[in-house]
């Protein structure tokens, strides 16, 4: 199955977080590395007053279930100093899974495809970049979703690369 996963940070060494947590996420069996995006600076979108984010996006090969992916992500959120203090505010390290084949679900524990990832150019941007081709299952081609957001939010940083995981 074809798993997509955004990676957010804007509290700490950003880069480092990022790079840590692609490490990690193929650091066990089950998940096989695909493809990750360029790296893309982006004004906090919600919440409070708060940082500008890092944001990137990285395509996986998975046999995981969805939940067991869940488990793996929060894993690492947590090993990166992540605390949940506020909903939407600064974090070290936010994991969201934003599809993982063609499953669908509500549940609020995990709700996929991820709930907010069609209106968010912070995913977006990224994410067609990584696969041009890229379906947001239920909501149609990310190109096509692009079009229509504004996307002055995302700048891409040339300067910042993460490297494929070790
Ligand atoms: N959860 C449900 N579905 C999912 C899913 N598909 N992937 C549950 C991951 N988690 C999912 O998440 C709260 C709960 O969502 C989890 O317990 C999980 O079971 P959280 O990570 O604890 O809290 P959060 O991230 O603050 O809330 P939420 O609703 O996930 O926030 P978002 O929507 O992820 O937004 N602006 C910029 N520029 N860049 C960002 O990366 N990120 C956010 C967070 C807000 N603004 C941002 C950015
Ligand atoms: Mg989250």
């Amino acid at each position: 199955m074809r798993a997509v996963i955004a990676l957010g940070s804007n509290l700490g060494r950003r880069l480092e977080n990022l790079q840590g947590a692609l490490d990690e996420l193929f650091d066990a069996p089950g998940v096989t590395f695909v493809a990750v995006s360029p790296v893309y600076e982006t004004d906090p979108v919600g919440g409070p007053e708060q940082g500008p984010y890092l944001n990137a996006v990285v395509i996986a090969e998975t046999v995981l279930d969805p939940r067991t992916l869940l488990d793996r992500v929060q894993s690492i959120e947590i090993a990166f100093g992540r605390e949940r203090k506020e909903r939407w505010g600064p974090r070290t390290l936010d994991l969201d899974l934003i599809m993982v084949g063609t499953h669908i679900s509500d549940d609020p524990e995990l709700t996929l495809p991820h709930p907010r990832a069609h209106e968010r150019a912070f995913v977006l941007v990224p994410w067609v970049r990584a696969d041009p081709a890229a379906v947001l299952p239920g909501h149609g081609p990310v190109a096509d979703l692009l079009a229509g957001l504004d996307q002055s939010g995302v700048r891409l940083r040339t300067d910042l690369v993460l490297e494929p995981p070790v």
